[in-house]
């Protein structure tokens, strides 16, 4: 048995370096690094199962070519030169007919790797396809509101808690997504009893171990954020001198805004008690390095941004940005300055028509001069994860798009496909990875042989090109000298990083030697007034109102979504794993035990939840964790595993307040008994 470093490529801020055990060129346990400080040894319950997902039998071994109707996921196995050799001459048939943009190529997340991640979308760059503005179902809202707030900036680094007097999670709920800094925190509870704060709509694992938990209102964090700066205004907790230097146009929250949020009706707004917003103001305003964690929670609603907006600008009153262990982190990455356009941006145009992630129904359906032709789906499950599901399958169904899906397993996607193709996973390849949530860049070696004929997404980038006549250097290098590619025109830590060191598998460490919070907007300060957002027809100022359509949604429907990550499964890149499948249970809902009771619904039930969208049936589970008025749906899960469909088909494709993303929480429901095939009994049995 051998011991291979490797690097967890999954979509997780935590970046985990991991110890690859393998037997005979097959990984057969995956562990925590003890030699890396912050993954201090341990992996998290999914990963520890990541031996299960590359080995799982539910993977795909060949290339397969669709023989069924579109969507009945018949297919027969055909080889790697057939498939891709069908794929290169329908494309170039497709460009000669329509041009490139009727080609899309849509690649997110899935595999974090900055190689297997960048280059197939180096392919579409130099195709000069249209391309998909992607994150938009995932963190583009967030990213936009703190980029007019802070700046395209990195926020502070979780192990600088080791120096904080306070950690709230806002919005994040760190037991399931973010767990190296949640045991950092833990740890200086206990050593130096620094409280935790949790503020999130669920009683989540972090919550029930907090210091003090706040069950705000879905939606209403800009109200209990700037409620919480009235008070420090109110009680001289506000630092004047850095708001002064640091801060642009906190004299017109002051004036305007802070006036119109007094704890009562911030009590109103929120559901909060007004003790507990006097007794978090309180904590904060006293606190000498207050670190905030700030969660996409929020932002997954129509008013988003300025949630997320309003408590970035906090450690702005407080005075927290100056201090090391204070201020906020949302995202690392921005200040990770490697030159990623040389593997994502080769060549082609520079600008060209772009598919938001999020409404790929609507482009597949409606996009026309020309319409989409060709897709190729690479590491995502849109069928499942993207808003009105209804509409991606619609368009999927379409009998003239080409499409091909990349994927290690026959996923909800892959079932619609023309052509499938089996991908390695992140054990079975190259690849550099940078943190997103922490400061921390590393080489990750393949460990072991690809399943089957599984080939990377790397590889298979390069396979296309060299059909489709791209002569682009990049495609021709291997992945370790693409990645050196990066670092031509490179800036800051990660540019002086050791390459030796670092290709030899050693973490590296790229914080940088910040004094205090840099900003990086237009004004370089934090700016409480954004330009940017006047001239997008948006409140420059921070401000909490309600948002016109929910309020008349809310009127037409009882209950409100409230979606949150999954503790086993996260979306349903481990849904190949039947161990973590049971550890979720079957795709549920959660209800308010007098939400319950007042329906007749009882715990363990097949329910059906439903909108104007459609309707799809889960398991019930009744618990207090959540307020009454609200169901919970935690991730999102193939339609093969629950009792019927999947979340995603009754939320809609409209966009938030900034950057464009997802509003899966403007969703309003209703929830019945189950009547469609298999009852409550029988699914409970199963
Ligand atoms: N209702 C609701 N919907 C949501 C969210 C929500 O909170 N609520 N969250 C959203 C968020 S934050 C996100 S990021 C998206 C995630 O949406 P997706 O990215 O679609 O998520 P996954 O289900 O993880 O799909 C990833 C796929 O990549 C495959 N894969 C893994 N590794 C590799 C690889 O190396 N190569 C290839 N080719 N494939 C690979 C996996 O098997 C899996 O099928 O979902 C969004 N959808
Ligand atoms: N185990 C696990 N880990 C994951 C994922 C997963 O699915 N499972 N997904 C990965 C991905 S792709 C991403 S983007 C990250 C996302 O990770 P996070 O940034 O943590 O964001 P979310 O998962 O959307 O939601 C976090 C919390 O926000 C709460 N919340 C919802 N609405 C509101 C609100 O209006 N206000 C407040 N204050 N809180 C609210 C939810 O109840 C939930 O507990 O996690 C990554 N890590
Ligand atoms: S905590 Fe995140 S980075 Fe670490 S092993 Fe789990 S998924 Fe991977
Ligand atoms: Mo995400």
């Amino acid at each position: 048995m051998k011991s291979v470093r490797v690097v967890c490529a999954h979509d997780c801020p935590d970046m985990c370096s991991l110890i690859a055990h393998v037997e005979d060129g097959k990984v057969v346990r995956v562990q925590g690094d003890p030699d890396h400080p912050y993954t201090a040894g341990f992996a998290c319950g999914k990963v520890n199962r990541d031996a299960d997902l590359v080995n799982s039998p539910e993977r795909i071994r060949t290339p397969l070519r669709r023989v069924g109707a579109k969507g009945s996921g018949q297919f027969e196995a055909i080889g790697w030169d057939e498939a891709l050799d069908e794929i290169a001459t329908k494309w170039k048939a497709i460009i000669a007919e329509s041009g490139p943009l009727a080609l899309l190529g849509y690649a997110y997340s899935a595999h974090q790797g900055l190689m297997n991640r960048g280059l197939v979308n180096g392919l579409f760059h130099a195709l000069g396809s249209s391309r998909l503005q992607a994150g938009t179902v995932c963190d583009t809202c967030c990213e936009a509101s703190w980029d007019v707030t802070v700046g395209p900036v990195g926020g502070a680094d979780p192990e600088s808690v080791v120096h904080s007097d306070l950690v709230i999670a806002w919005g994040a709920d760190l037991a399931a997504t973010n767990v190296h800094f949640w045991a950092l925190a833990e740890e200086q509870r206990k050593k130096r009893g620094v409280p935790v704060v949790v503020i999130d709509p669920r009683r989540t694992r972090s919550a029930r171990a907090a210091d003090l938990y706040l069950p705000i209102r879905i939606g209403t964090d800009a109200a209990l954020a700037l409620g919480i700066m009235h008070i420090l205004v109110r009680d001289k907790l506000a630092d004047r001198a850095y708001i002064a230097s640091k801060t642009l146009g906190f004299d017109k929250v002051e004036c305007d805004i802070l006036p119109k949020f007094p704890p009562a009706r911030v009590a109103e707004i929120t559901g909060l008690a007004v003790q507990d917003i006097e007794k978090l103001a309180g904590l904060y305003g006293r606190a000498k390095a207050a670190l905030i964690r700030l969660g996409e929670g929020m932002t997954r609603l129509a008013q988003g941004g300025q949630a997320l907006r309003a408590v970035t600008l906090l450690p702005g009153v407080s005075g927290h940005y100056a201090v090391k262990g204070g201020g906020a982190l949302l995202l690392t990455a921005a200040s990770c300055d490697l030159n990623y356009a040389a593997v994502r941006k080769p060549s082609g145009p520079a600008a060209t028509r772009l598919v938001n992630h999020l409404r790929l129904g609507e482009a597949l359906l409606t996009m026309n001069d020309p319409p989409l032709r060709a897709l190729y789906i690479s590491a995502n499950n849109p069928a499942v994860t993207c808003p009105e599901v209804h509409k991606v399958q619609k368009g999927l169904a379409r009998e003239d798009l080409f499409t091909v899906v990349h994927d290690p397993f026959l996923t909800d996607t892959a079932r619609w496909a023309d052509i499938v193709l089996p991908a390695t996973s992140y054990l079975e390849t190259d690849d550099l990875y940078r943190a997103y949530g922490a400061y921390w860049m590393q080489w990750g070696q393949q460990a072991a042989k690809p399943y089957g004929e599984a080939r990377s997404n790397f590889d298979v980038a390069q396979a296309l090109a060299e059909r489709m006549g791209l002569t682009d250097k990049i495609f021709t290098l291997a992945p370790q000298q693409a990645a050196e590619e990066m670092f031509k025109g490179a800036t800051g830590p990660a540019a002086a990083a050791d390459r030796g060191k670092l290709f030899a598998g050693d973490p590296i460490h790229i914080a940088h030697d910040w004094d205090g919070q840099p900003f990086a907007t237009p004004s370089g300060k934090l700016e409480f007034y954004s330009e940017q957002l006047a001239s997008q027809g948006v409140s420059p100022v921070p401000d909490w109102e309600p948002d016109p359509i929910e309020v008349a949604d809310a009127a037409r429907w009882p209950m409100r979504l409230l979606t949150a990550p999954g503790y086993f499964q996260a979306h349903t890149a481990f849904s190949g794993v039947g161990f973590l499948r049971n550890r979720e249970g079957k795709p549920f809902c959660v209800l308010h035990p007098d939400d319950a009771k007042k329906r007749g619904l009882a715990d363990g039930a097949a329910v059906r939840l439903f909108n104007d969208r459609g309707e799809i049936g889960l398991l019930l589970r009744v618990s207090d964790e959540i307020q009454p008025g609200v169901i919970l749906v935690p991730g999102q899960r193939p339609t093969s595993e629950a009792v019927s469909g999947t979340i995603n088909m009754l939320c809609s494709d409209r966009y938030t307040d900034m950057g464009e993303g997802a509003t899966y929480q403007s969703t309003w429901l209703d929830v019945g008994p189950w009547t469609g095939p298999g009852t409550g009994a029988q699914q409970a049995a199963e």
